[in-house]
């Protein structure tokens, strides 16, 4: 959904911290996407400036020289103010830079949020933003930010809100004011007292959780003996619009960092016999947060139950082969393993050398979700993924037990039928067939 508003976009100022093993080709990548990030959360990022620091524990993580230059577009003071124990006054904090990177007589535009590329502590939030004076966020933040506008089922609601209060909680900073810290009856401070109420409703949040997993998982295990495909892979690579085109479905396709936030199952069209279900998934991000990953473990239950993953890749994208190995690592983190896979390198009407990349890629499937005739391709290659392992057997139903017969044609293909006095016997072509005997009458 855009909404558009004659209100001016926010202004965003971007700050990497190039940490010792990071190169400098990394950081701009990581920039741009939190470039993506910041605007599909609605800010026009006007600048992006970077450090090279060998620790992100400093009191602002940037040195003070770098504050100095932020603040110049904040408009805040540049120096972190601390009430010292004693109460004498206000100190600065020292804090010597590692390197002087002073741009002078550049045209300076002012920014209401200056947006880290790192997740601060909540102390060095609080930092920033006195020595700033302008809104201060970090990756996390912006992530945990656009999951809560996204979310559309119940659970990824469920789900994104304990992860933001997960990460709002301990950055509730006392306001300073005496009212602010008069306690209740119980003795709690308001901050306290606010504390507490996140972790109740957090665990509130939990069993609401439960209930809802326990009717899907229903659902799930009764499609976990059917065929399916889960589409996995980085957001915006496309896999909701694979999704559309192999399904005809009408899901949600967007020009945006985490359009998708919950699992959606549809049946591949033109329809197969046995049906071939198509999963779409939640996109993956480099430097996820912690309690994000938790989150996506039960919606990612699908991908683990799937009988082939397609990892999605935007091949069009410069930095589509570190998107592919942060696929890879958050997959292996979620215990999705095991689980056979295809690359599928997507957006190749945008690639400028298709053949180049098949070479370095040679098993890879390069198509556009755009392009109907490759769609049909990529089906094919599916049905035939299906295919391979399956082998003939004949099983026998009783007339007797005639609802046997339904489940039997969800799960196999029936090649012929015969007719005795007391049943049916049934060629059929599938997987796992020994196990589809030990499930009938
Ligand atoms: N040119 C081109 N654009 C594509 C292709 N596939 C998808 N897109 C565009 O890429 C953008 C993202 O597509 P989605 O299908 O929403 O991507 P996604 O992987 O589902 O993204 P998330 O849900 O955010 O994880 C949209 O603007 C699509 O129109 C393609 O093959 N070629
Ligand atoms: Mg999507």
């Amino acid at each position: 959904m855009t909404y558009e508003t004659a209100k001016p976009k926010p202004k965003a100022l971007l700050v990497g911290i190039i940490a010792p093993q990071t190169t400098d080709a990394e950081n701009e990548e990581s920039l741009a996407e939190l470039g993506r990030l910041a605007s599909t959360l609605g800010f026009a990022v006007v600048k992006s400036l970077s450090q090279r620091r060998r620790s992100l524990s400093g009191s602002s993580v940037v040195g003070q020289g770098k504050l100095k230059e932020l603040a110049r577009w904040t408009g805040g003071r540049g120096v972190v103010e601390k009430w010292s124990a004693s109460k004498k006054g206000k100190v600065e904090d020292v804090e010597e830079d590692e390197e002087e990177n002073e741009e002078d007589g550049e045209v300076v535009e002012r920014v209401d949020a200056v947006i880290f590329d790192c997740e601060l502590t909540p102390s060095q939030l609080g930092n920033l933003h006195s020595a700033l004076a302008v809104e201060i966020l970090d990756r996390t933040g912006v992530i945990v930010e656009i999951f809560s506008r996204h979310a559309r089922t119940r659970e990824a609601k469920l789900q994104v809100e304990i992860a933001r209060l997960k990460y709002l909680a301990p950055r509730l900073r006392k306001s300073g004011s005496q009212s602010s810290e008069r306690m209740n009856k119980a003795g709690e401070t308001s901050l306290e007292l606010d504390k507490r109420r996140i972790r109740d409703r957090i665990s509130e949040l939990k069993e609401e959780i439960l209930a809802v997993q326990k009717d899907q998982s229903v659902g799930r295990s009764q499609r976990a003996e059917q065929r399916c495909v889960a589409l996995v892979g980085y957001t915006n690579a496309g896999k909701s619009s694979l999704m559309r085109a192999l399904t005809g479905s009408q899901v949600l396709v967007e020009d945006k960092l985490f359009a998708t936030l919950e699992t959606t199952v549809r049946t591949l069209v033109p329809e197969t016999t046995p049906r071939i279900l198509i999963s779409d998934t939640v996109g993956f991000i480099r430097k996820l947060p912690h309690d994000l990953v938790a989150s996506f473990r039960s919606t990612l239950e699908e991908a683990k139950n799937a009988w082939l993953l397609l990892y999605v890749v935007d091949a069009s994208d410069p930095s589509f082969r570190s998107q592919l190995q942060v696929t890879k690592e958050v997959l292996s983190s979620l215990e999705i393993v095991d689980v056979p896979w295809r690359l599928v390198l997507n957006k190749c009407d945008r690639v400028e050398d298709p053949k180049a990349l098949q070479r370095e890629f040679p098993e890879a499937i390069l198509l556009s979700a755009k392009e109907p005739a490759q769609v049909a391709g990529l089906r094919q290659r599916l049905i035939e993924f299906f295919e391979e392992g399956m082998s003939e057997e004949e099983v026998f139903i009783p007339y007797t037990a005639q609802q046997g017969v339904g489940r039997l044609r969800s799960l196999v293909t029936v090649v012929s039928e015969r007719y005795s006095d007391e049943g049916t016997f049934y060629l059929v072509r599938g997987h796992n067939l020994e196990q589809l005997r030990a499930g009938l009458p």
